[in-house]
């Protein structure tokens, strides 16, 4: 495949000239003029900041075009596999200057914005607005994983939802998180290319029948009540200084007016109407991850909905090429990013059995062969379950495939355990105990031929505790995938001093093989170079201290300590636990008890579930003690407390940068991997965590000597629970402790209202499901070594940079290679254009 292809490209014969490449500074400025006057109707002199970000992003978008055309083209002339990351959420963030970095033109497009009289490119990458399509963790990873397949040069489509309102923005009023809808595409969202004719028909509801095929064989066949209809909309994924684009695709509901037909004949004009509004609903809003009961209807929908086009756009672009459909596992390999998509399992297995009239097993083969699942948590509350009810009403075929699907797999296991019929139903895809239910992480632990975890620590708690039996039965299927994030925007975009410093003293290498971020070590023992790293990291610092004063009106001191919790708010986050050490430190500060402690800005970040009401509690607690701390003059430049509204990856690219100390302090076994703890690291922040998650990794990886660890383990915590867990033991061994919790009690924190924040105190020293007063003493402790730390701050630059030296594991472009190699086989496709990026 390394023949040139001809495209007849648009822009005449670029030979390796980036000139007639279209990307030197002059071409982006003529790209921009053009869209300015032919697609949004303005004249330069007039136009606005957003005028001219539209314009840019697409002259950007057309330069993508090329690679992303000669990829599709590379992959219908020679077919080879590729991957489908089938994900409910994409959480992309701004894509302007990510786009620009990956191509190379980040100089270029400043300079053609002078010509506009635009100073700076951060001017007009400010006015972007990022598309919300995630909750956190799960929904960036799939992001960064789209982006590291496109630099690595691996064929991929991410399949997912294009939801008309992503994540909700978030405002503080009196304290209080407040919820506003998230209206990302209203300016108009340039990056996005719709393919009305590649749109997929999605049935729903109804019911099944018998019926006797041309062979004279019994066939079961689905007669929905009502469809849906599916249209892609493709985001360009351009990797890295590469030549190929993969792509995100993202299936928008629109309306099934053919279906409707009748009904607008009979003269049920707004009946038709009525179910054209309803099926436009399916992608209008991204269910936030709560675990509650509210929308669980659409939100199933919406998952068989962005699934079934997903399977059903693999199968025709295997038609298209003139592919056998036997050879599905040849040509894709479809990974379930958490149990969302798992639907996918019975999905495939009715398009092959009632569409393409295969037999079961061959279409068992095909499917469990193209399979793969990851977990992505343990809590009890997320594991997706569907009540057998609604799922047989939405999805009556699927239910009696599920069933046969159950009914072979328990056949096997009377086979491997006869007469225990305990571990059927502890297995079985049906949960029986209680009202009957769909497990639907049996159903893709079954139907998958890899199910891994995303640190070392979770998947070996997915074999021990989560599904143990599943592993003793099919042992080599298990295994363990460490998440990772993307070097580029992580670093490369969001730390444009950090990289410079970088570029400078090892090279640009590390930007594509971040393990050589090693050859750092070498400076770890040089002092000018230490001094140059903190002013860096203080330079850095600056920014954001005038961020957080625009956007709250705090001053902070940038020679303070940053330490930084930004991440959802959750119970087992422990968002909490650092909030009463913030009291602790209020406290010895207040009774003249603070020598030797690091005068620190303690910055919180995060999204609470709309429907979460302890999560809301927390985020108006930390404001509490925000607005008290930061009114009393006696905190004056030693302790500042600042929550930043609206964290969204935006603003992270504001935060992991500045960062000096990084909170990653969940409850052992409760945090499966974290990335944020990858993204602190990588900008030489150090840790404070627990033995949780990939923080475990991050540990072993930077040297304990450069991380602060405390807390209870998973053995000792479950030992705790074992004995019976009481808080007030603890809280009992602790004055300090008591004290605070006196004072919040008080209503010191909330203007002598001793009521507000009550069920969180009884929440506390009551059960305290998460182990808050059990961490609490050790985590003081922790963070008076933070203190002592920092008072060396030569000390401190030679661990920060030890951090970022050490964790070049954590590049997403290792975890893709991990699932490449181990779990997917797949590799890279080599495109030739004419034109090279350079
Ligand atoms: C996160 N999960 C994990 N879930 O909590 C985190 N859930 O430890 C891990 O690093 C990350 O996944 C990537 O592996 C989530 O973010 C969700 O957002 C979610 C969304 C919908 C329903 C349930």
């Amino acid at each position: 495949s390394s023949q040139p292809l001809d495209l007849r490209l648009p822009t005449p014969g670029c030979y390796n000239d980036p000139e007639r490449a279209g990307l030197d500074a002059k071409s982006v400025f003529d790209g921009m003029t053009e869209h300015l006057f032919f697609t949004l109707g303005k004249l330069a002199p007039t136009a606005s900041r957003h005028d001219l970000y539209m314009a840019l992003s697409y002259a950007v978008r057309d330069r993508l075009m090329m690679r992303y055309l000669a990829t599709t083209e590379a992959m219908r002339a020679h077919p080879q596999k590729s991957v489908a990351y089938l994900s409910a959420e994409f959480l992309i963030g701004p894509q302007l200057n990510n786009n620009l970095l990956n191509l190379g033109i980040q100089q270029e497009a400043e300079a053609a914005l002078r010509n506009f009289g635009i100073e700076s490119l951060q001017q007009i990458l400010d006015v972007e607005e990022e598309p919300g399509l995630g909750n956190g963790g799960l929904g960036r990873l799939a992001a960064c994983y789209m982006e590291s397949l496109a630099s690595l040069k691996i064929p991929a489509t991410g399949y997912g939802i294009r939801y008309e309102f992503g994540i909700f923005d978030q405002l503080i009023r009196d304290g209080w998180q407040v919820e506003i809808t998230d209206k990302w595409l209203k300016g108009g969202w340039p990056w996005e290319l719709p393919q009305p004719d590649e749109a997929c028909f999605v049935g729903f509801g109804g019911r099944t029948e018998s019926y006797i095929d041309d062979k004279g064989s019994y066939r079961s066949r689905w007669i929905p009540a009502e469809h849906a209809i599916g249209i892609p909309h493709d985001v360009p994924v351009l990797g890295y200084r590469v030549n190929i684009c993969d792509r995100l695709r993202l299936w928008r509901a629109d309306a099934t007016e053919s279906f409707d037909f009748y009904a607008f004949n009979i003269g049920d004009y707004y009946g038709a109407v009525e179910e054209k509004v309803g099926s436009e609903t399916l992608s209008k809003v991204l269910y936030p991850n709560d675990g509650t009961d509210e929308g669980r209807r659409l939100r199933l929908k919406q998952q068989h909905f962005f699934v079934s086009c997903s399977l059903q756009d693999m199968l025709r672009s295997l038609d298209n090429r003139g592919l056998p459909v036997e050879d599905f596992p040849k040509y894709w390999t479809v990974q379930l990013n958490d149990t969302h998509p798992a639907i996918a399992v019975a999905e495939l297995m009715r398009l092959l059995i009632d569409d393409r009239h295969m037999d079961w097993d061959k279409a068992w083969d095909i499917t469990s062969r193209s399979v793969a699942y990851t977990n992505h948590t343990l809590l009890p509350e997320a594991l997706e379950k569907w009540d057998l009810n609604l799922f047989s009403s939405l999805l009556p075929r699927h239910l009696e495939l599920i069933y046969e699907i159950n009914r072979r797999f328990l056949q096997q296991l009377r086979l491997r355990y006869p007469g225990n019929d305990a571990i059927q139903r502890k297995l079985s895809i049906i949960d029986e105990d209680g009202s009957k239910a769909v497990r639907m992480a049996h159903l893709a632990t079954i139907g998958a031929h890899h199910v891994n975890g995303v640190a070392a620590l979770h998947s070996d708690l997915v074999k021990t505790d989560l599904l143990p039996e599943f592993a003793e039965l099919w042992p080599e299927k298990f295994t363990n995938v460490t998440n990772g994030v993307t070097p580029r925007r992580w670093v490369a975009l969001a730390n444009p001093e950090l990289s410079t410093l970088l570029n400078e003293h090892i090279g640009e290498d590390w930007i594509s093989n971040m393990e050589n971020l090693r050859k750092l070590e070498e400076r770890q023992n040089d002092q000018g170079f230490l001094e140059h790293w903190g002013n860096t990291k203080l330079s850095v610092k600056r920014k954001l201290a005038s961020y957080i004063h625009r956007n709250t009106g705090v001053l902070v001191d940038p020679s303070t300590l940053f330490d930084v919790q930004v991440k959802r708010i959750h119970e087992y986050k422990r968002q909490h636990l650092n909030v009463l050490q913030v009291i602790t430190q209020y406290l010895r500060i207040k009774n003249g008890q603070a020598d030797g402690m690091a005068p620190r800005t303690v910055i919180f970040g995060g999204k609470a579930a709309p429907g979460y009401y302890m999560a809301k509690l927390i985020i108006r607690f930390i404001n509490g003690i925000a607005e008290t701390v930061n009114a009393d003059p006696d905190m004056d430049g030693r302790l500042r407390v600042v929550f930043l509204p609206d964290y969204n990856v935006k603003l992270g690219e504001q935060v992991y940068p500045a960062s000096d100390l990084s909170e990653q302090i969940s409850t052992a076994g409760k945090e499966a991997s974290g990335t944020g703890n990858m993204k602190f690291a990588m900008n030489g922040a150090l840790t404070i965590g627990t033995l949780d998650g990939a923080n475990v990794e991050i540990r072993e990886l930077v040297g304990a000597e450069n991380f602060f660890l405390f807390g209870k383990t998973v053995e000792e915590i479950n030992d705790l629970k074992r004995s019976g867990y009481n808080p007030g033991a603890f809280i009992n061994a602790m004055p300090e402790l008591q004290e605070a919790l006196r004072l919040i009690e008080m209503g010191h924190f909330s203007n002598g209202d001793s009521e507000l924040f009550r069920p969180l105190l009884d929440n506390l020293t009551g059960h305290d499901p998460f182990f808050v007063m059990a961490d609490f003493a050790d985590y003081l402790r922790a963070q008076e070594a933070v203190s002592l730390a920092w008072t060396d701050r030569m000390h401190w630059n030679r661990m920060s940079l030890l951090n970022t030296a050490r964790t070049g594991f954590f590049s997403s472009d290792r975890s893709i290679g991990e699932y490449c190699e181990n779990i997917w086989n797949v590799g890279p496709l080599n495109v030739d254009i004419t034109c090279d990026v350079r």
